[in-house]
């Protein structure tokens, strides 16, 4: 008998830098594997595209670029994995995603003079997330962490700024989850929303962000 491929989730991971979004996408995508399922991590930016160099040389503080340019070559980004990204779901294989269109509109929101719609533009009709995880930090939690690094955007008055564009760009159906706890109790939290999401995302079709 034939069987329906079915397709695999888009997950993605959202939230201000030092939350934990990358540790929790590594171990889900290894928790989800173990358990038979297909899943891959992809993160934006992908930095190993010629656009992903520029974009690194830029956040490294190696080369300037005009604010809106870089805003639009952060959303070329994800454009150019789109293929990748539609075969992969609809080979079967769910994607954990560290970051995408809104860090993209989050992060240039926070900077003078940028307008929220104008920003979400570029991003208009990317595939759209089955399921968005807000990592959430307190202050305080914040606080305890190791040290911002020393890329550009990587200090608290700019992240208190993208935070409340995080907010403003919040859907109803996103998953508000407080990073606040221990790495293994945040895991287990994620997984049992993410097999859901899996779940009843196998035969709906992929829809488009933003359109
Ligand atoms: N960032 C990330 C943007 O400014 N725009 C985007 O579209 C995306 C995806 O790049 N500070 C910012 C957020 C982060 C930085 O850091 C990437 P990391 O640690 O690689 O996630």
């Amino acid at each position: 008998m034939l069987h329906k491929m079915t397709r695999g989730a888009l997950i993605v991971f959202e939230g201000c830098d030092r939350c934990g979004k990358t540790t929790q996408c590594k171990k889900l995508v290894d928790a989800l594997n173990r358990d038979g399922g297909k899943a891959e991590f992809m993160r934006f930016p992908e930095r190993s595209t010629a656009i992903g160099q520029t974009i690194s040389g830029y956040l490294e503080k190696k080369s300037e670029l005009e604010d809106h340019a870089v805003h639009l070559l952060f959303s070329a980004n994800r454009w150019e994995l789109v293929p990748k990204m539609l075969r992969l779901l609809n080979s079967g294989t769910t994607l954990i995603v560290d970051r995408y269109a809104y860090s993209g509109v989050a992060f240039t929101g926070a900077k003078p003079g940028f307008d929220l719609q104008w920003c979400k533009q570029p991003d208009v009709g990317l595939p759209k997330p089955d399921q968005v995880l807000y990592l959430t930090l307190s202050p305080e939690e914040a606080s305890k962490r190791a040290a911002f690094g020393t890329e550009r955007y990587e200090n608290t008055e700019f992240q208190e700024r993208v935070a409340k564009n995080f907010e403003i760009l919040k859907e109803h159906d996103w998953k508000i989850v407080n990073a606040g706890k221990s790495i293994e109790d945040l895991h287990g939290e994620i997984k049992s929303i993410v097999t859901q999401t899996v779940e009843s995302s196998k035969d709906k079709p992929i829809l488009k962000l933003w359109s």
